[in-house]
């Protein structure tokens, strides 16, 4: 198999933390970025759950209305959302970092722990083995860049204020405190990997944050 050349970035954070708007400048600038005077690189832009068509009819079950679609229990909803993940990277990710690709996935592995682990409450070891279990023995399917947005829960639900919460996102606001704080700890316990990101800034300031971490911690010129 060949050696993954790209690079895994993700964006995390809670419902309304900035993820897509930060994910849509940021690609904006990256496909602009030139190293070495050479052609800029490939740029996928991918969100979780979905980028696949097994992964969109996921998406569509886990975050569908809270009423009248399926009963989805926490450990079934944890393993549709492993499932989902582990055939986005088989099917888009990994053949996109084996082309060099700049791969920016809008939630990731990280979403997981904080939803189903620090959300739900299921066993850290069950999350774990799921998350483990979708990723794959390989660290191509590893970040080697998270930008974890931090927003307090009110903040972030209420610039979605007047939207149709989806099935996750219609939880109460202790179940989004919870989450936070699964971010947050995630962010402290891997800072070689994850870079906290003041997601109450203005979003100017927050592209700035990211470019700083995308060129500091990657080394790519932005
Ligand atoms: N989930 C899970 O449980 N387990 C998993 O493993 C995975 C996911 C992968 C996915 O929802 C749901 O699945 C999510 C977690 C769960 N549910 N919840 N909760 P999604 O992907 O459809 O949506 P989302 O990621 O939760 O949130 P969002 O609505 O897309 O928000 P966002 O992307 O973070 O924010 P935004 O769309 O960029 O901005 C929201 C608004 O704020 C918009 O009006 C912007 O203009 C404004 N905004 C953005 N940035 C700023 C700043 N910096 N200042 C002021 N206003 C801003």
């Amino acid at each position: 198999m060949n050696e993954a050349r790209g690079f895994l970035i993700t964006i995390e954070g809670g419902e309304g933390a900035g993820k897509s708007t930060l994910v849509s400048a940021l690609s904006e600038r990256l496909a602009r970025a030139r190293e070495g005077g050479g052609p800029g690189r490939e740029v996928v832009v991918l969100r979780e759950p979905g980028g696949t068509a097994l992964g969109e009819r996921l998406r569509a079950l886990l975050l569908g209305p809270s009423f009248g679609g399926p009963l989805i229990g926490p450990r079934a909803e944890l393993f549709l959302f492993a499932a989902a993940r582990a055939q986005l990277l088989d099917e888009v990710v990994r053949p996109a970092l084996a082309r060099s690709a700049l791969v920016l996935v809008d939630r990731f592995s990280d979403s997981t722990v904080a939803y189903q682990q620090h959300g739900r409450g299921l066993s850290a070891q069950l999350v774990r083995c799921a998350v483990d279990g979708a990723v794959g023995p390989s660290q191509e399917g590893r970040p080697a860049l998270t930008l974890v947005l931090d927003v307090p829960p009110e903040v972030g639900l209420g610039r979605l204020a007047g939207e149709e919460p989806d099935r996750i996102g219609g939880e109460d606001l202790e179940f989004h405190r919870r989450v936070r704080e699964g971010f947050l700890a995630i962010a402290a316990a891997e800072p070689d990997r994850c870079v906290l990101v003041d997601g109450t800034a203005a979003p100017d300031a927050v592209l700035d944050a990211a470019l700083l971490a995308v060129a500091k911690r990657l080394g790519l010129a932005v």
